[in-house]
Parts: structure tokens; sequence; C-alpha cells
């Protein structure tokens, strides 16, 4: 049926460290906390940002620039660059913010107690009743908002942990994994497409935190962004998909928003750390250094 030989699991399942686990198996493990004592880094700004520019970091510096670009002086950050490749994520100061060991994590100082957010949806929820934007007020289109930014949650790890892993990362091609996955993330498309046949932005009129949550994934993937597989997904079908990601790209917070932590690419579209509006024209990689190529999430 596949190319693999069959796998009888043993009784007790046993953590084969030196085995060939496929990319970032190196940062798997199964258990929880810190590797190492490394305290954060703390700027100026209220928030503080631990974080880096896959998916789930780039909803956060989007939600950020947008609140910014609205006049919300509140929302200046320091973005600091968690490589986790290298394990910054297991740091004794970064599981202390997120015990979880993932990008992003969120550090609000602006008051008596410095107040940890993870998870990428709870920090838009925690930073859209911060400041009162981007989450609409009418009880209909706020639970038509948070149903989508909870679809988002639930659905991206079959296209990253699933598809993605399966089709970009593991060490074979699994044709029953590609196959389950592909199918899955099709069918996501196109929920996506029929709400967006709809409706202009997933909660109706407005932009809001649905769509930063479910552009960087859905988004880049019918841009041909995520894992080379624009093709095979062949998704320039998705229409409206098309039509929405085309406008949320046209947003300079967004623009700018997907540039804070990056460390691959074009070296213009890289701002490793971000702690001044001013540092998009200064301090990207083509002004301060060579682009250093590394592994998205
Ligand atoms: N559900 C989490 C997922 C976060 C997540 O998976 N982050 C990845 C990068 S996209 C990460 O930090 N991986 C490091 C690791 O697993 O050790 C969220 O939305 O915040």
């Amino acid at each position: 049926m596949n190319d693999v030989p069959a796998y009888s699991p043993p009784k007790i399942w046993q953590w084969k460290k030196d085995k060939d686990g496929g990319r970032f198996a190196s940062i798997n493990r199964p258990i929880a906390g810190p590797t190492h004592d490394k305290d954060l880094p703390v700027g100026r700004h209220p928030l503080q940002l631990y974080s880096l520019a896959t998916p789930n970091g780039v909803k956060v510096t989007v939600m950020l620039e947008e609140l910014l670009a609205l006049g919300h002086k509140g929302a200046e950050y320091d973005a600091w660059l968690i490589r986790i490749s290298e394990g910054d994520q297991f740091g004794s100061g970064f599981v202390a913010v997120n015990p979880n060991s993932k990008i992003p994590a969120l550090l609000d100082r602006s008051g008596p107690k410095p107040i940890p957010v993870f998870e990428s949806g709870a920090i838009l929820l925690y930073l859209a009743e911060k400041f009162g934007a981007f989450l609409p007020k009418d009880g209909a289109t706020r639970a038509e908002c948070l149903s989508w930014l909870f679809w988002q949650m639930g659905s991206a790890p079959y296209l990253g942990g699933g598809f993605g892993h399966f089709y970009a990362y593991a060490p074979t091609k699994i044709e029953y994994a590609i196959d389950r996955f592909a199918m899955e993330v099709k069918r996501q498309l196109d929920v996506l497409d029929r709400r967006l046949a709809q409706s202009e932005y997933l909660a109706g009129t407005d932009y809001t935190i649905a769509d930063m949550a479910v552009w960087p994934w859905y988004g880049g993937l019918a841009k041909g962004r995520l894992y080379g597989a624009g093709e095979f997904l062949q998704v320039q079908d998705y229409q409206n998909v098309q039509r929405w990601s085309d406008a949320i790209t046209g947003r300079p917070a967004a623009q700018r928003g997907r540039k804070v932590n990056c460390t691959w690419g074009d070296p213009s579209d890289q701002l490793h750390e971000r702690h001044e509006a001013s540092d998009f024209e200064t301090k990207t990689q083509d002004k301060v250094g060579d682009g250093t190529a590394a592994p998205k999430g």
C-alpha cells in the first residue's frame, strides 16, 4: 500500500533520541520544562514579544502593527527573536512566560504586575480586549469572529503538523499520511472559500483578529508560500481565499508584521528584532548584515 516497512508498535513507547525524525527532530522531546537557565531580555516598551516569523508568530506582529497604525500608543512593543531551531524556547525565562515552550509568547508589563500570555489565539484576544479593537462588539458578529478564530486554532495543526510535516519535512514520503492530510487541507480551504464567497472578511464586513489568525496560514498557503505545495493542492482554485489574501497582503501593517522576527528570505524583509517603528527603515538585514537562512516552524 505504501513504501515504508510495516511497523508494529512495541508494548511501551521509547524515545529514540538518535533516530532520524526529520526536520526539527532535534528540538522535539517527550518532556516539558526548561533545558537550561536563561533570562529573557526586556526592552523599554509596555509589551514584550518573544517570537519568530512563522505563521503563528506573524499573527501577533500583524495585530501589534495594526493597533499602532490605529494610533494605540500602548501597543508599542519590543519583539525579541526566539530561534526555535536552536532551542531558545527551552530557556528558563521563556518557559516562565510559556510553559508550552512555543512561540509566540507575550509579556504585558504595562501594569503593576507583568502578565504572561501564550497561545497565539489567546494573545490576539487579549490584545483585542485590551485595546477595544479588531473584535466586534455586537454579540452575533463577535460570536462569528471568535468562531473563526478558534476554527483556525483547531485547524492549522492539520495543515502544519499534518500536511506540512508529511509533505515537506518527514524523512520518507508516506502516501497514506500525505493523502490523508492533503484531503483535510483542501477541505479546510473549501470551508474558507465558501465563507469568503458570502462575506468580505471572515466575521463580516470588518477585518478582525479572525482574519489576522487565518491569513498567515491559509492566505500564505493560497499564495504558494507554505511547503512549496501551491501546485500540489491547486490553491488557485480557491478564488475567494485568493481575493481575501490579496486584500490583507495589501495592508501596510500586515506587510510590516511579516518582517518582524523573520530570519529567512529576502534580507530587506528580515527585521530580526523590532524595538522602534523606525527599525523597518533602518534595521532590516539588507541594511545591517547578511540574511541567514533559518528553518520555519
Ligand atoms: N498553538 C500554538 C502553536 C505554537 C507553535 O506551534 N509554535 C511553533 C512555531 S510555529 C514553535 O514554537 N515550535 C517550537 C517547538 O515546538 O519546540 C499557538 O498558536 O501559539
